[in-house]
Formats: C-alpha cells, structure tokens, sequence
C-alpha cells in the first residue's frame, strides 16, 4: 500500500462581494478574473484552496435602488445576484462558495461577531450626526467632503454624493484601536499589498481614528441588531462578516473555520481599503478572532482612461468582450497589460495587439510550427532526442526556472510579472526555433531536427502547464494537443521531462489571430 498524501496546506482566498443593485461591469469581471488565476494557481501548486464571492445585498444603496424600481429590494437582490453568479460561470470563476448575505447562516455569523464586539465593551449606543454616502455606503467628517456651487455636497475623494444623517445608532470603539492597528501595520508590513496602499492606510490611521457608527434605524433592510431589533447592522459590518461566514462561523470548532481562518487573501479594490484593512481588523481584534494575512488592493480599470460611467456610454458589458475576443484572450489580456495593483486601461487596440502578437504569434504559432513538423515528420510521437547541445540545455533551463519565478510573483499578486517572464521564454524559444531551422535540418541532419523538436515541445508543455491558471481553456487544449494526460497537468509534473515515443493527435491551431469583422 503507498503511503497516505500528505495533508495538502488550505488556502483561503477571497474577493470583495458585489452590490447587486445593478449588473456587473468589467471593474467585477477584473476582480473575479485575477482572483481566479490566483485560486487555480495555489490548487495547481498543491494547495487546498477554498475561493469565495458573493453579493452583498443589504443597506440603504439596495433598498433606493429597489424603490426607484420599484421592485421588492428581495428580488433586485435575487435577479442580479443571478446575473453575476451567470457571469461567473462564462468567466470561469472556479469559486467554492458563493455567498449572498441574506442567505440563513450569514446572519448567525453577523449576530455572533456583534455579540462578540459587545462583550468586549467596544459597543455603545448615542447618536450620530454627519455626512453619508449612499452611493459608497460610507461616512465622511465634513473635512472630507466638499460644497458644491449648486449646493449639493458631494465626498471629496470619491465625488459621490453626501446627505445629512442623524439618528440614534450604535458605535464601534474604533478609536480605542489606533495603536493595535498601527502595531499590527508594523508588525506586519505584509498585511496591506501593494506598499503605496499601505502607506495611505498607515498615515490615515496615524491621523487618529473616531468611533464608528454600525447600526442604522432610518431604514430596515439589513440584520437586526441582537437585542434591539429598531437597529439593522450598518452594511459594512454585515458584509465584512462573509468572510467568516464562509468558513462556518460562528462554530470556531469547525474544520472549515479551524482550516481556513484566518483568511489567506482577501482580493480587493481600491475604493474599499479603509473598510478592509482598518475596520475589518478592528472588529476583528474585538471580537478576539485573527486577522487575515493579506489584503491586496487592486486598481481601477479604465476605457482609454475614462472613468466608466452610464452618462459617458462606455460601460462595458463584460459577456460581449467574451463574445468579441473569447474569454482566455480577455483574461490574458487583463492579467498581462495591466499591472496588477495599480490602475490601468484597456482599449479594443490593445487587446487585439495582445492576441496577436503575444498569444497568436509567440505561443500559438511556435506550438503550430513545431507540432506540425513533429506530425510531419517524427510519426505524430514525440521525437526521441539525442545528446543536448549547450543551447538545448541553456533554454531548458529558463523554461525550467519558470515555475519558482512565477510562485514568487504570484505569492506577492504579480500576476503580470509572472506572465512577462513565460513571454521572455518564448520570446527566446522562438529565437532558438529559428536559429536552429529545423527545417533545414529535416534533410540535412534528422537526428538533430528531433532534438530540437523535442526541447520546443518540452518548453511548449511547461509553459501550457503554468498557464493554465490564466487562460484554462487554451492551456487545456495546448496540453492535449502534446499528449498530457488530465493527471499530468498540475505543478508537480513540471519536474518531469514530456515522454518520447508518446502519440500526439492531429495538431490544430489554439490561438487564430483576430481578424476586425468586416465593416458594410
Ligand atoms: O464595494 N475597476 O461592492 P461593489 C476595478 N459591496 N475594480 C472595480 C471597479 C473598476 N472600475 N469598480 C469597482 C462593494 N471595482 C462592496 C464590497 S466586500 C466585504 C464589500 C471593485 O460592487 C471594487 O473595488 O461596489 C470592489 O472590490 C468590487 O469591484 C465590488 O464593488
């Protein structure tokens, strides 16, 4: 009998959980997408990885939103809730749970972390009176907003507007926090990714911190706050709690919690640092619970640099991209283009730049040529090789590197460093493909032309195994089309060398070029 498999290390991956007041746009696909080549990278890498998202469906937001539509808040929740989980299995989101707040054992995990907040002594009830945001679902001093000539007064940083709010709520103690938080920054600078996120979140911090108001009584949809049900959670403190929810919190006992918690990474953007890297751990620490080891912010993508707004026309209909492009293109281009962190753009120009040049060509074309020549003429099998040359070895090593290089890019979200270093190994396998003209070869030395077949197919597998992560549909087929069974795909085979004598099927391209669909 073989021994049992080790137990494999959990990871506990996260994205942020979408309002459903409307349908997704591109901003959601841009988190799910690269949330998901993280999940499917650490699976392949041999982690037991539990990925969550959701929808976020209480608070003031959905309720307008549903008013003005005049529909039950239940059912805008529960159509667009719809809408993003469809999304999420065209993009191919390889999520283990996705959550919607109001299902049943949301609200138990929600209830138990108050209960725990208050038994600490970091919940009073008084009255609050100041700005809110409905739009951002956030509260702002009166310094951080601004009057607007018309007289309306809008969030300075995220221009949204801001209405007068004043009733009696519940506070969170956030201001007895500022040390731990600042001690927790220190002590773990890891903790908010990249390092300009952290830096803004460390000075707003250091600039003192006021108590927080987590109930609202305007209104009721949200969880109702234990032992006094006028109140519902401020939305915040709800949502914040999917996190342990999905993990089977309130029962710290569990597997699933003592597994998983505390979360490995949450993946969010740009706008929601401060509720995820300030308040989060907060009412955390108070409620005695770790905290999560990461927080990564991501950027704000843009059409050519516009914001995307219905009053501009340009918000992109995630589905039609995929209908356009095809899905592993979009999500190629998204990781590849943009860096991951920061703010970038996408344009139709660039990402078919990016189709054909870096998918059609460098990959696409150099597993054709080589897969055709070996059809052609090594008996469709992998070609036997003989003695490596200095320059057979020298690629073999870059290719071989790859997979140490790439886990660490993908361990600090560099997504796109990662896939710049699998390009500059092709770039440099098509350089070798074609000083060594195999071709040529063919009548000249044939021993030698199988050699150099069988080094491109072996780069053409490693690189088919690292991205699958990024593109599972081409990565699959490129896999196939080199013979590799289903079993031989993850990570742990990247030690292995491709088997020569092993049958290839009939080679058929992976990545045509995009042609512009004829204009009338
Ligand atoms: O903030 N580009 O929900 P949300 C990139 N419910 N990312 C974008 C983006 C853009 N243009 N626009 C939005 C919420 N996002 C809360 C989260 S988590 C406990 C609660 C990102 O639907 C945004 O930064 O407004 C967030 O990470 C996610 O999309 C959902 O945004």
């Amino acid at each position: 009998t073989s021994p049992a498999p080790a137990p494999r290390t959990p990871f506990y991956l996260t994205t942020a959980i979408a309002y459903p007041n409307g349908a997704p746009h591109i901003g959601h696909a841009y988190e799910y997408i690269s949330s998901d080549a993280l999940a499917r990278f650490k699976r392949l890498d041999g982690f037991d990885v539990f990925f969550m998202t959701g929808t976020d469906e209480h608070g003031l937001k959905m309720q307008q939103t549903a008013a003005k539509e005049g529909i039950d808040v239940r059912e805008l929740a529960a159509r667009n809730s719809d809408v993003f989980q469809a999304m999420d299995k065209v993009l191919g989101i390889s999520y283990d749970r996705f959550i919607r707040t109001t299902d049943t054992d949301h609200e138990l995990a929600c209830q138990a972390i108050w209960e725990r907040m208050v038994a600490a002594g970091d919940i009073y009830l008084d009255t609050y009176a100041g700005w809110y945001s409905v739009r951002d679902e956030a509260y702002y001093t009166e310094s951080e907003t601004t009057l607007l000539e018309d007289g309306n007064r809008i969030s300075t940083d995220t221009k949204t507007e801001v209405e007068w709010t004043e009733e009696s709520t519940y506070f969170f103690r956030l201001s007895a926090y500022q040390d731990k938080l600042l001690a927790l920054y220190e002590s773990h600078p890891e903790f908010i990714a990249p390092s300009t996120r952290r830096n803004e979140i460390v000075s707003f911090v250091s600039g003192g911190l006021k108590d927080l108001s987590v109930s609202r009584t305007t209104f009721d949809w949200g969880v109702p706050v234990p032992g006094d049900p006028s109140h519902v959670m401020y939305v915040w403190v709800d949502a914040l709690a999917n996190y342990l929810t999905g993990v089977g919190y309130p029962n710290t006992d569990s597997e699933a919690f003592t597994r998983n918690w505390p979360a490995d990474l949450h993946i969010i953007g740009k706008d929601i640092s401060r509720f995820h890297t300030v308040y989060w751990p907060a009412f955390l620490m108070s409620a005695g619970l770790e905290i999560p080891k990461r927080v990564f912010v991501h950027g704000f993508l843009y059409n050519k640099g516009e914001k995307m707004s219905k009053s501009l026309g340009n918000v992109v209909d995630p589905l039609e991209m995929v209908e356009q492009y095809g899905l592993d293109a979009l999500r190629f281009f998204l990781l590849r283009e943009i860096s991951y962190g920061q703010d970038g753009n996408y344009s139709h120009e660039a990402i078919v730049t990016r189709m054909n040049a870096d998918l059609s060509n460098e990959l696409g074309n150099l597993a054709q040529r080589s897969l055709t020549m070996v059809a052609k003429n090594c008996d469709a099998v992998v070609p036997t090789p003989g003695e490596l040359t200095d320059d057979d070895r020298a690629l073999l090593a870059q290719a071989d590197a790859l997979l140490e290089k790439c886990r660490a890019e993908f361990d600090v979200q560099a997504l796109h460093h990662a896939l710049e270093a699998i390009w500059h190994v092709l770039g440099e396998t098509n350089r070798y493909f074609s000083q060594q003209e195999p071709w040529v070869l063919r009548k000249t030395d044939p021993a030698r032309m199988a050699t150099v077949l069988y080094v491109t197919l072996e780069v053409v597998r490693i690189v088919g195994i690292l991205v699958q992560p990024v593109m599972p549909d081409s990565a699959s087929k490129i896999l196939d089309l080199l013979g590799q069974s289903e079993g031989a795909r993850d990570f742990a085979h990247l030690g292995e060398r491709i088997v020569a004598g092993s049958p290839l099927p009939a080679p058929s391209p992976v990545f045509p070029r995009y042609v512009e669909p004829e204009t009338a």
